[in-house]
């Protein structure tokens, strides 16, 4: 099934193949640290979130030089396509590496030139055809709030500089939700919209963060990180629920990395189905597919087994998520003919 991928972290996403095959490009004398870290979560397996974001700092570790950054980002955009991807945003933190020559605009330029090597036109997203794997990314500059204000500020910055590519759609909010305020980031986040960046960000990821998120939602957002406390059922309150209800802002949903980073107890109490069953627009996400160890396709399933959903409610989540990509209406219009292509071909 055709699907779109709005929530996916560079360095969460790459494949252990793709870190082993990195590694091994390494001087000798550091191959063997780099081979004893653990960047996975196997099934059946899972960790504390603040584990999750140790692991992410071990992938920094691999993904350290401008090589490194276009391999992996090249790798990650063909994993997309191979699962039947056809429109992916790609979001990633932009790291200054001094020892390496990389500034957060370098990083920025180098995960760009990958999109442009491995990106589709979109001509080529016309008519279904199952023998190709055609596939449009975009990149999404990520805020880190674990950083300072300044380091955000420089990224917005360079977000708008290269706007004018039409490969940088917007800015995300991420990182570990218990560090820093990210109130603090309200202006920084609205000079972003002013720009014609559109924003999205990860909102109470963790509970506790009532009042942040509540302010942020001020902006507003175009689309919502998780928010799995947002809802009253799960820790939220009634107040964010009318908010993001009245401003209907989508959620992205990433099941496993929930599961996985213990901030859900298990996938039949994932806040997927209240918002669902309210007709609230979700979308289905992977989040970090590399460290999670997982892929769009099995978040599907994941969600259709859990849930009870008939292959036509899950047909029509992918087909809905096209409403909530950070593109143009025309694109937009020929993911949807690519998508009825393949509905065509598969009644
Ligand atoms: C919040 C997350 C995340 O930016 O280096 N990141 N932030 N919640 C999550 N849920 C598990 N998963 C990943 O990719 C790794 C970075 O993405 C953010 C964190 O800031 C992490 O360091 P990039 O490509």
């Amino acid at each position: 099934m055709p699907k779109v991928e709005l929530h996916a972290h560079l360095n969460g996403s790459i494949s252990e193949e793709t870190l082993i095959k990195l590694i091994a490009k390494k001087p000798t004398d550091q191959q063997e640290m780099l081979q004893k870290l653990t960047t996975h979560i196997g099934d059946g397996h899972n960790r504390t979130l603040k584990e999750c974001f140790e692991m992410f700092k071990m992938v920094h570790q691999i993904v350290n030089d401008h090589e490194s950054i276009y391999e992996a980002t090249c790798d990650v955009i063909d994993d997309f396509a191979n699962d039947g991807v056809v429109y992916l945003e790609l979001r990633s933190t932009p790291r200054e590496i001094p020892e390496a020559g990389v500034t957060q605009a370098s990083y920025v330029e180098t995960i760009l030139q990958a999109i442009q090597d491995k990106s589709s036109t979109l001509q080529q997203i016309e008519t279904f055809d199952p023998k190709r794997k055609p596939i449009i990314v975009r990149y999404i500059a990520a805020i880190d709030r674990r950083n300072s204000v300044e380091h955000a500020m420089q990224t917005v910055d360079i977000a708008i500089r290269m706007k004018k590519t039409g490969l940088v759609v917007g800015v995300d909010l991420s990182g570990d939700g218990s560090v820093n305020d990210a109130r603090e980031l309200y202006t920084v986040l609205e000079k972003a919209l002013a720009h014609g960046l559109k924003l999205t960000l990860h909102l109470s990821e963790v509970d506790g963060l009532v009042a942040e998120t509540s302010r942020l939602l001020d902006l507003p957002p175009q689309r919502i990180g998780h928010g799995t406390f947002i809802h009253p059922n799960f820790g939220g309150t009634e107040e964010l629920l009318l908010k993001t209800r009245k401003l209907n802002i989508p959620l992205e949903l990433c099941p496993t990395s929930n599961v996985k980073g213990q901030v859900t107890p298990s996938y039949d109490k994932h806040h997927f189905y209240s918002w669902y069953q309210l007709e609230h627009p979700v979308v289905i996400c992977t989040d970090d597919k590399g460290v999670f160890a997982t892929d769009l396709s099995t978040e599907y399933q994941i969600m259709q087994k859990t849930f009870n959903l008939t292959d036509k409610m899950i047909q029509s989540l992918a087909y809905l998520s096209i409403d909530y990509i950070f593109e143009s209406d025309s694109v937009k219009d020929r993911l949807r003919r690519y998508f009825e292509g393949w509905q065509q071909l598969n009644q």
